[in-house]
């Protein structure tokens, strides 16, 4: 319990009302081993009742002009923005980024809310000219109907709200899973979609595990589209059963990003891009730089200069701000990194910082674990592969531009990449060459913008988009509507003169 939020228990939202449920687990301050609140375990009962209000709600919600369901987008903005400092605080409690990343993740909510409502005015179709006179023709975006969203923890606001917003103001209703570990944020959003005057069912949030409650609404034949990120095993075995109910998903899986550096680059800049992306939310970002791609000409002085910066780096509560690395998100978060850490030194990457986690003084009680940089990894090893999902990161020496460009492309992901470089031949190259959904020049992997799409290639998703007016893709569909006002038959490609 703490004095920023007002419930020691936390309640499903459905069709505008808060709904207890008996089953309940605790949320864990990963920063602080403490309890901050006990979040429902809903079973499937509360996803029939989310996605029964939120189909009844949907068929007010679609006639409403889009221009009114952004009104209520501004107001959630204003809500976000006015909630800004005690939301942050909430999130670092719940997710451990430190605090100044949790203002930006707010501040990603706010873009989003400004952002999507603007949308409510655009929505775009297009008119298209007919092949026969006398005949109109046009297409134009359909709302889907109920949209089933399945969040992840780390980031708890910002990804639900590239979902979320782009849904509501599209016309559909949601049904809303957000991770346990991090269910805070979805009340305090589901509070202020309340207090903005959304229709009551409009969004509904159903707290619960992916096996009872995220399984109930991929099988739930009302629920049109699932969108999803998470990890790369629970996306697969959702789009399989999507996939047999020719139900729409839309995957976010993550991604083995590399910071490529140059012989040209700025060594300096590199450094601050490769820590920022590499070790900011503890490298537990989708888009977290794990890979260093450096040409051997500058590893060494890569090395030198990533260590000294690495040594200033200071690890504990998000809460102080003078910390810059905070806390894993739990005990499986953590035994996961250490097992990797095994594996790259058997695999005989060198271990030149870090690798351990912290068991002393203040941080005994939290889940921290040191930056860690391996080098001398090669293309092909598991840590040069593999989602870690932790601070650590491992230098690869190429040979050649050419080299960095194959290596980076070389993992089953495909989410961010980026290259540090002086020479606008390689910079070009670059965008077009690296085979992933988001490109970097001269800044780390990691700092996505909500007007543009995310998303990626190949293991990292199925070809849809998050955030960007792209969202609106998975949110709708496309009808082609014909209007003849000749007063005769005309068929197309018959009667054409
Ligand atoms: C994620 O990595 O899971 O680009 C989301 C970024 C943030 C969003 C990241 N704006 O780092």
């Amino acid at each position: 319990m703490t004095a920023l939020l007002d419930v020691r228990k936390l309640a499903n939202f459905i069709n505008g009302e808060w709904v207890e449920v008996n089953k309940s687990t605790e949320v864990i301050n990963p920063a602080t081993g403490e309890e901050i609140v006990q979040v429902p375990l809903s079973d499937s009962s509360s996803v029939d009742a989310a996605v029964a209000a939120a189909k009844d709600a949907q068929k007010e919600w679609a006639l409403v002009p889009a221009p009114q369901r952004a009104e209520v987008l501004y107001q959630v903005g204003y809500l976000l923005k006015e909630n800004k400092e005690r939301l942050s605080k909430l999130l670092t409690m719940e997710n451990g980024k430190v605090l100044e990343e949790a203002r930006g993740e707010v501040q990603e909510g706010i873009d989003m809310a400004f952002y999507m409502a603007g949308e409510g005015r655009r929505l775009f179709g297009q008119t298209t000219p007919a092949e026969l006179k006398d005949k109109f023709a046009m297409s134009q975006r359909v709302p889907v109907g109920v949209v089933g969203l399945i969040t992840p923890w780390n980031f708890p606001i910002a990804i639900a709200t590239w979902k979320s917003f782009p849904a509501i103001v599209a016309g559909n209703a949601v049904v809303w899973k957000p991770a346990t570990e991090t269910p805070i944020m979805a009340f305090e959003l589901a509070k202020i979609f309340e207090e903005a005057g959304l229709p009551k069912g409009v969004v509904n949030v159903v707290f619960g595990s992916g096996s009872a409650v995220g399984n109930a609404m991929v099988h739930h034949k009302d629920i049109s589209v699932i969108s999803f990120t998470g990890s790369n095993e629970t996306g697969r075995n959702i789009a399989t059963e999507c996939g047999k109910q020719l139900k729409k998903v839309s995957l976010e899986m993550g991604g083995k990003n590399a910071v490529i550096v140059m012989d040209d680059a700025d060594i300096d800049l590199a450094v601050e891009g490769i820590l920022w992306s590499a070790f900011g939310t503890s490298g537990q970002r989708c888009t977290a730089c794990s890979r260093v791609i450096v040409h051997e000409a500058v590893k060494g002085k890569l090395e030198e200069k990533m260590l000294e910066a690495m040594e200033k780096l200071s690890i504990g509560n998000g809460l102080d701000e003078s910390n810059k690395v905070g806390p894993i998100i739990n005990q499986s978060g953590l035994e996961k990194i250490k097992d990797y850490i095994e594996i790259g030194k058997n695999e005989g990457a060198k271990l030149l910082a870090g690798g351990y986690e912290l068991v002393d003084g203040e941080q005994k009680q939290g889940n921290y674990f040191a930056p860690t940089l391996f080098t001398d990894a090669t293309a092909d090893m598991r840590i040069a592969q593999e989602e870690i999902f932790g601070p650590v990161v491992s230098l690869i020496p190429v040979k050649s531009f050419e080299e960095a460009i194959k290596v980076n492309n070389g993992v089953e992901f495909g989410l961010s990449s980026s290259i540090f470089t002086n020479d606008a031949n390689r910079v070009f190259k670059a965008q077009r060459d690296l085979d992933t959904g988001i490109v970097y020049v001269n800044a780390g992997t990691t700092g996505a913008e909500i007007h543009l799409p995310f998303g990626g290639t190949k293991g990292t998703g199925n070809g849809h988009r998050d955030s960007g007016v792209q969202a609106l893709d998975v949110f709708t569909e496309w009808k082609a509507v014909y209007i003849d006002y000749s007063g005769k038959l005309q068929r197309a490609q018959i009667d054409v003169e």
